[in-house]
């Protein structure tokens, strides 16, 4: 699977033309959703991650090779950022959610450790009431080490949703084979 950087946008003019079908990545600021991105390409520097929460402030699109593209948005909820900053990727965010008609599937990650905050839940929320269609992942559960923290992950992950939430990590790969199905269902329409 080859992937290639296509353009980091700050604003909806700068969105590559829609003729083709998209994979979004969104959630929480420092949640790891870049890092997936490079683990599901296989590719370590593709998308740029950090340790320091709102990495990612602009919306990045990349190219691979199927025709088809992933989007990595900007993190929410990370109270470091001024508010104006704040209000500015939200309206980006928005309008991408909003007006994107080739977005086919939104990957909604969550930290396996902490399960649904409040962000996420209005974020499915709002996806569920647009139509959009999503996938659940919690990453990072290579930092679940002890069989009691797996327990308390898999039951902060049910309290918050009835539906299925795929577990993952970019450190191990583990779950990347799942998401890529889920992704390939889509891909080709
Ligand atoms: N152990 C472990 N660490 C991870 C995993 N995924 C990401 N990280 C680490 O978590 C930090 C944040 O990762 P990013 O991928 O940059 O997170 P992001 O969601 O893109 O962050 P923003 O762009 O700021 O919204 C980095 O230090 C990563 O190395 C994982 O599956 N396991
Ligand atoms: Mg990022």
């Amino acid at each position: 699977m080859s992937a290639r950087f296509i353009i980091s946008a700050a604003k909806p003019e700068q969105f590559p033309p829609e003729d083709q079908a998209e994979v979004a990545f969104l959630g929480r600021s420092n949640v790891g959703k870049s890092s997936l991105i490079n683990a599901l390409v296989g590719a370590d520097g593709l998308a740029y991650t950090s340790s320091r929460p709102g990495c990612t402030q602009s919306i990045n699109f990349f190219q691979l090779d199927e025709g088809f593209r992933f989007v990595d948005l900007p993190g929410y909820g990370f109270a470091k950022v001024p508010k104006h900053i704040t209000r500015e990727w939200k309206e980006l965010i928005e309008s991408y959610l909003l007006g994107r008609g080739k977005l086919r599937l939104a990957i909604l990650v969550l930290d396996a450790r902490r399960g649904w905050m409040e962000r996420d839940c209005e974020l499915r929320e709002w996806l569920e009431a647009h139509g959009r269609p999503y996938l659940a992942v919690a990453t990072k559960a290579d930092k679940l080490k002890t069989q009691q923290e797996r327990h308390a992950s898999h039951q902060a992950l049910r309290e918050g949703h009835a539906g299925e939430v795929l577990e993952c990590s970019a450190t191990t790969g583990r779950g990347v084979r799942e998401i890529w199905q889920a992704i390939s269902k889509i891909k080709n329409h």
